[in-house]
């Protein structure tokens, strides 16, 4: 494999698709050495076929706001790979959903997934409508028009969609609702469902407490933990609350949260009753984190600010993708943090990457660190397969032994022989090994 040639072909065929290139080349760089050490691999052209989805669904979302006035969204579905199981990954409903963003998460899916150790394949999928500021019956509406369309694609043994940023369990109901009536049957198509339909216990908190699962295993390699750490956390919705409500259970004090108006920065640490706030901050509709700084004054709020300028020992980047760039990455190691650890997906630029590697610090990426969430989806469906419903420990406590298990395969492929783990290299070694052999297994297809 030549990665240069295939960058360039790529940027020709997908121009300005920025995120997506992004995403394809961090993956090319990581596994080029193993890749070209198994001439089985280029002689099936693997990488040609796995950096293509295998199909994209565009469709139209037409519906109608509380006054009557017409509106259209855009809906996508990605369904990347499905060597190793069905398509499987989540619906972000965001402005700033495009092709591009959705091709980089379905492509890192299809590698996150394959960590899990469970049989699931890579997908994407969301529109560029906007939750926020919508009442329940807009959202309801806009969720029962774009399941029109997305049934068609989908089913509990093709493709089982899931939440990711602006899809929680409320928008999860309306599209399971319309799925269920378009289809005559109540099956585990989608996770993340309530409790009492069809939910896996843990499904909320697993990819916040699968990210602080990791960061103990990151740790532990360094025989520290996380007890008495000063963590700073961006975001502040489901990933957000999750790994603050873990990470102070553990004896961590997060003393940051962020939204798109700024920072809060919170010197007695986010912890008790203010962790349950975050849950009503993020139902409030609203997408600004500053009404912390009223409830609670003795916290600071950092207008147009990113918590990276916080002191700490741990930084967490818990909400979007290149929200951690080269410059922030300086003040942190400036400032002496000894951890980043992604949370949310491609969660720092690749300057930002590129120099926490450089200063031999530990830092894993998104694929690794907030797998969590997906296998526990996948704990869902197996769940919902069995016809059965596993108590709250059951679930912890596979999902605990995941994060340890994938903690394990970033080293066995990361290490080199100064003992430095590189995390984005054996996170994608590891996830690449399995889907490859997978494809070269069923032919050419
Ligand atoms: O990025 C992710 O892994 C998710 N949004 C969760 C996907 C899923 O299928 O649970």
């Amino acid at each position: 494999m030549n990665v240069e040639k295939i960058m360039t072909d790529l940027e020709k065929k997908h121009p300005g698709e920025l995120e997506y290139l992004q995403a394809v080349r961090e993956v090319l760089d990581s596994i080029e050495e193993v890749y070209n050490s198994n001439p089985q691999f280029e002689t099936a052209k693997i990488i040609e076929r796995l950096v293509e989805p295998d199909r994209i669904l565009t469709f139209k979302v037409p519906w109608v706001d509380d006054s009557g006035n017409v509106n259209v969204n855009i809906g996508y579905r990605v369904q990347f790979n499905q060597a190793i199981g069905p398509y499987k990954g989540g619906l972000r409903f965001h402005p700033s959903v495009n092709l591009s963003i959705l091709k980089f998460l379905g492509f890192e899916q299809i590698f996150k997934n394959s960590l899990t150790s469970l049989p699931m394949g890579g997908a994407k999928g969301g529109s560029d409508f906007n939750p926020k500021g919508k009442s329940n019956a807009e959202v309801m509406r806009f969720c029962q028009s774009f399941m029109l369309e997305l049934w068609k694609v989908i089913g509990p043994e093709t493709d089982v969609p899931a939440g990711d940023i602006g899809v929680g369990g409320r928008e999860i109901g309306f599209l399971y609702g319309m799925y269920k009536k378009l289809t005559h049957e109540h099956v585990g198509v989608l996770t993340g469902k309530g409790l009492n339909w069809g939910g896996s216990l843990v499904r909320p908190e697993a990819t916040g407490f699968g990210g602080i699962y990791f960061v103990q295993e990151m740790l532990k390699t360094k025989g520290d933990d996380l007890k008495g750490k000063t963590v700073a956390v961006s975001g502040f919705g489901n990933v957000a609350w999750g790994a603050v409500l873990k990470a102070t259970e553990l004896g961590a004090k997060v003393v940051t949260i962020s939204g798109p108006d700024g920072y809060i920065y919170d010197p007695d640490g986010i912890s008790g009753n203010k962790i349950d706030y975050m849950l009503e901050l993020r139902s409030s509709n609203q997408d600004i984190v500053k009404p912390y700084s009223y409830e609670f004054p003795n916290a600071q709020f950092h207008q147009g600010k990113r918590p990276w300028e916080a002191k700490c020992d741990i930084a967490l980047p818990c909400a979007t993708q290149n929200e951690l760039n080269g410059d922030d990455a300086k003040l942190l190691i400036k400032n002496g943090t000894k951890l980043v650890a992604e949370i949310s997906n491609m969660g720092c630029t690749p300057e930002a990457v590129e120099m926490f590697i450089e200063h031999k610090m530990l830092f894993a990426p998104g694929k690794a660190v907030n797998a969590g969430g997906v296998a526990t989806s996948g704990l869902e469906m197996t769940q919902n397969s069995m016809k059965l419903n596993w108590p709250a420990k059951e679930v912890d406590d596979r999902l605990h032994h995941i994060m340890t298990s994938i903690h394990e395969s970033c080293i066995k492929h990361g290490k080199d022989s100064s003992g430095y783990v590189n995390y984005v290299k054996g996170a994608n070694i590891a996830g690449f090994i399995k889907v490859a052999n997978a494809m070269l297994d069923q032919g050419v297809i």
